[in-house]
């Protein structure tokens, strides 16, 4: 049974009680210039691309309203995501065949994790750039960070600067210290 946070503490960006930072392996939040960001897709792509900000949020918004689980025991009810789904993404990058799973880098340096190609072209995985009608606050992973509704938070990718097309999954940085490659939720 997992132990439900505040929702608004969530949604205003703060912590949500003691604890839930410090399952953040990141020491502190990247910052981030609204001229100079960017989001890469590289790797097994046709078209490179280099996204700004702007052209985010030019691309179609798509929704996705989903309860948010961490592993370790807390979540989130009804939290509702704005952003560009990775399948699109994908699209305009000209994926290639050859690609079998992507490579999710954050801006913080540390934090890495992968989706299998299957789970990547689900509608619902997507670049959220909003949370509850709202731009992402600097502790909830913003600009960008990936949203995966059906997996536990480890998934969700937290300022996301890169997503490289590659052969196959590796470990991510959870995976490499004991957590399920499958983040299915159970309940
Ligand atoms: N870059 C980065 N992304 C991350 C993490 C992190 O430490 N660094 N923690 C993950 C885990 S374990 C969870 S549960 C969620 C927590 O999201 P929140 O910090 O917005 O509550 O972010 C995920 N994404
Ligand atoms: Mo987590």
């Amino acid at each position: 049974m997992s132990r439900p946070i505040g929702r608004r503490l969530f949604l205003a960006g703060l912590a949500g009680g003691a604890g839930v930072i410090a399952f953040s392996v990141t020491g502190s939040i990247p910052s981030w210039d609204r001229t100079r960001w960017r989001l890469t897709v590289d790797g097994l792509v046709d078209q490179p691309l280099s996204l700004g900000i702007d052209d985010l949020l030019a691309a179609r918004q798509q929704r996705v309203k989903a309860d948010f689980h961490c592993v370790s025991g807390w979540s989130v009810s009804g939290v509702s995501w704005l952003g560009v789904s990775v399948p699109t993404l994908l699209e305009r990058a000209g994926v290639r065949p050859a690609a079998r799973a992507l490579r999710f880098e954050s801006a913080d340096g540390a934090y890495v994790d992968y989706l299998d190609m299957t789970t990547a072209l689900q509608p619902d995985v997507i670049v959220a750039l909003r949370l509850a009608d709202a731009p992402l606050s600097p502790e909830r992973g913003a600009p960008a960070r990936l949203v995966v509704p059906f997996y536990y938070g480890y998934k969700g990718v937290k300022w996301l600067r890169r997503i490289t097309a590659v052969d196959s999954a590796h470990t991510g940085y959870w995976e490499a210290r004991g957590y399920d490659a499958d983040a299915r939720i159970r309940h």
